[in-house]
């Protein structure tokens, strides 16, 4: 199979999105999205600081962060414009169209004003995509299904993953591609993002299961999500671009 370079896949991607972030990965040659998992404002922001020139993406779970305000998000977005990275809230939408739409627009999180990227299950069937599409189409945003898991004994597999396939290609405007364990799609528009990453590959104690970033690119991932690999380092900014470093060139040598 040939691999085509991300520029192409720029060029073949349909959703706005997951074109500009092919472009950014090729020219900021960093293919690692952190998972910014920390319970407070300020470690947020100081984290997104130190890691911003490291990354393509930045992946928040705004559910967790004890003394959120609006404020978090203006500052992230401003650190997103300055260090040139996109804002992921791996929100896992799990409901029916129209419930997903208000809580992708209302709520005190107003998600769709900021996160250029969220993701869904498919659980509830198409309606899902077309909920959220609704509202995150207009506003140029990108949608990624979860087609499979990272944790142990995930039920995303076989026929449910297959089905993430499908309902994506019906969808190619707006969905931008899959999280996943591996290439699932040889649509070169499609982005592959695998969580679950440690340079250690062993399991965290809860279901968590590791692959290196090589073993990641290797089956066939485009994007890495590093969580307590890099926020919980001693030095998260080294880490990061540690982690950048063993990503980019495992994606250099299957090119
Ligand atoms: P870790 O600290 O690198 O294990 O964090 C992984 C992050 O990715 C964390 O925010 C999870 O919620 C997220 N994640 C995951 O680990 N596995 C999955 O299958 C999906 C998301 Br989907």
């Amino acid at each position: 199979m040939t691999i085509l370079p991300l520029n192409e896949r720029a060029v073949l991607a349909p959703n706005p999105v997951a074109k500009k972030l092919f472009q950014l990965i090729h020219e900021k040659q960093t293919n690692l999205c952190v998972a910014g998992d920390v319970t407070r404002c300020e470690e947020l922001l100081k984290l997104a600081e130190e890691v911003g020139s490291e990354i393509c993406l930045f992946k928040t779970h705004v559910d967790i962060l004890e003394d959120f305000s609006f404020a978090v998000v203006n500052e992230l977005k401003k650190i997103a414009q300055h260090h040139q990275f996109f804002i992921f809230e791996d929100r896992k939408f799990a409901d029916i169209g129209n419930t997903v739409l208000q809580q992708y627009e209302k709520g005190i999180y107003h998600i769709v004003d900021w996160a250029d990227i969220v993701n869904a299950h498919i659980l509830p069937g198409p309606g899902i995509i077309e909920g959220l599409k609704k509202v995150g189409l207009p506003r140029q945003r990108g949608l990624l299904l979860l087609a499979e898991m990272s944790a142990f004994g995930s039920l995303a597999t076989g026929s449910y993953t297959e089905k993430a396939i499908e309902w994506a290609n019906l969808h190619q405007d707006f969905v931008m591609g899959f999280i996943c364990q591996r290439k699932l799609s040889h649509f070169p528009g499609f982005i592959h993002i695998t969580p679950g990453i440690q340079f250690a590959d062993k399991s965290d104690f809860l279901g968590q299961q590791y692959n290196t970033p090589e073993s990641a690119i290797a089956k066939g991932s485009d994007v890495l999500i590093v969580g307590r690999g890099i926020y919980a380092a001693k030095n998260p900014r080294e880490a990061a671009f540690l982690y950048k470093k063993a990503g980019w060139q495992a994606y250099t040598q299957t090119i």
